[in-house]
């Protein structure tokens, strides 16, 4: 057996985001955000695949986790520290746009909200841990999505460039490392996330979700074009959910199948914004689909010459599909469609459980790309068990992780470029889709709950200390 090695300066870390665990939601300036207005509890899931959703707070029906987070906004400090006793190299987080600019689209920027984070990169820095910012990570400002109907709207793409270049300036001697839209290729199974909008019936999704995409590809570029120009030495990256698409057998019809899925879902974006220009069988798809995109002048010559410099995914899962599915089947699928793989076994929320996947997802990028990879998130929701000593035996999750940073280490063995590794939700926090607490992804558990009781106290899981000793021996200890 090969033996695995990881790069010297590999950048072992965690991730999260703003809205998943800040709270102080109307702290500091702070304006209300997507997530503000998501309830708590797996009704989110419906919230935000139905139309026509309206984005009121209620809280005589809901409970709405984000607000309070698991209380980072005044726990920062304690929680860095912890990461800093793992040996984390790279901290992958999220800026909440409407801290910067409350209403998303006024002139000045929030002093406050600039203050905040600046007093948390320096506190990184204190431990000589790399930020790794995502710009935009499903927490478009409230105003955008009333008053512009989100990402369909041209108007954004002014309103980011400004935020963008006001966090570039600002932060320029404390971050290098950027991320512009998290999961970019998301947003046409789930606009309300990405793209701040909610459909108002099937037939418009996918032309607003489009256009919504091009107006963030536009966006993104010009971030990239600022970003370079203020920060020399930037690494400005574009942010894709990647789950391989699998034909269920060896039916031609059904490899055909997987082959065009996996071209609009994973490559569409990617091309656009590495390659800098829309791939060829985005025509025919817009075609059949009646998408017709509003492309301005210039805006092709934009992607062009300002594409990302690497490329980072997030990775949970595979994806079996098959040309023709009974209603059964695809119930049977996981969160992102398709149907079960007989060879896969699942999380306790369905998610197929595929470490191979992962090499096979790098190797996949690598292959068509030729750029740097980043693993910027990946890791098991699981509910976890306090013991009566306090001691939380969370083997499951270590399992989880070990076997798909083995398969990244067999990536690298196959020639990939990988630049880091930061799991998701390192510390315990609000799961995006499900609003649940209880979804634990966490090697600090969280003393808070899905009905939003709790002390908010800290404790470190048994992964924690496996954890600290796969960075500590740069993964040759798994
Ligand atoms: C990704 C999101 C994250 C995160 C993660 C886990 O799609 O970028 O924000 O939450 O998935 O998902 P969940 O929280 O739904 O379990």
């Amino acid at each position: 057996m090969t033996k695995l090695t990881f790069p010297e300066n590999f950048l072992w870390g965690g991730a999260t985001a703003a809205n998943q665990l800040e709270g102080g939601y109307n702290e500091g300036g702070k304006g209300l955000n997507l997530a503000d207005v998501l309830p708590g509890g797996k009704i989110r899931l419906e919230v935000i695949a139905q139309t026509g959703f309206d984005f009121e707070i209620d809280k005589s029906k809901y409970v709405y986790p984000n607000h309070d987070g698991i209380d980072f906004y005044h726990r920062y400090k304690e929680d860095i520290a912890l990461f800093a006793e793992m040996g984390f190299k790279a901290y992958r987080m999220s800026i909440a746009w409407s801290r910067i600019f409350p209403n998303g689209d006024e002139l000045e920027p929030n002093e406050e909200g600039l203050a905040f984070y600046d007093k948390v990169f320096d506190e990184l820095a204190k431990y000589g841990i790399e930020p790794v910012v995502t710009i935009s990570h499903y927490e478009t400002p409230l105003h955008l999505i009333k008053e512009y109907g989100g990402w369909r709207s041209r108007e954004l793409v002014t309103f980011f460039e400004r935020y963008a270049t006001v966090l570039f300036k600002r932060y320029k001697d404390k971050v290098k490392y950027w991320l512009t839209f998290n999961e970019i290729n998301g947003a046409t199974h789930m606009p309300i996330l990405g793209l701040g909008f909610s459909p108002e019936n099937q037939e418009t999704k996918l032309q607003d979700s489009f256009q919504g995409l091009h107006h963030q590809f536009v966006a993104s570029s010009l971030a990239v074009k600022a970003g370079h120009e203020i920060i020399p030495d930037a690494q400005i990256g574009c942010m894709l959910i990647y789950a391989p698409v699998y034909a269920f057998d060896s039916n031609p019809e059904n490899i055909l199948h997987a082959l065009k899925e996996e071209q609009v879902f994973n490559y569409l974006c990617g091309d656009v914004q590495v390659r800098g220009a829309y791939p060829t069988f985005a025509k025919r798809y817009f075609k059949e689909n009646n998408i017709n995109l509003k492309i301005e002048d210039g805006d092709l010559e934009l992607l062009k010459q300002y594409p990302v410099d690497f490329i980072s995914l997030s990775y949970y899962m595979s994806r079996t599909e098959k040309k023709v599915k009974t209603d059964e089947e695809k119930a049977q699928g996981n969160l992102i469609g398709g149907i079960k793989n007989p060879f896969l076994n699942a999380s306790e929320w369905g998610w197929e459980i595929d470490p191979t996947g992962l090499r096979i997802s790098l190797n996949n990028l690598y292959d068509r790309y030729q750029v740097p990879l980043f693993v910027v998130e990946n890791g098991l929701g699981a509910y976890d068990k306090v013991e009566e000593d306090g001691s939380i035996n969370d083997d499951y999750r270590i399992d989880y992780l070990r076997e798909h940073i083995k398969a990244m280490g067999e990536a690298i063995e196959d020639g990939v470029e990988l630049m880091g590794y930061t799991s998701w939700g390192c510390i315990d926090l609000v799961s995006a889709s499900s609003g649940e607490m209880s979804k634990r992804y966490g090697y600090i558990y969280v003393d808070k709950h899905d009905d939003g009781s709790g002390t908010f106290d800290r404790s470190k899981k048994k992964s924690f200390y496996w954890y600290k000793d796969v960075i500590a021996t740069n993964g040759a200890n798994l």
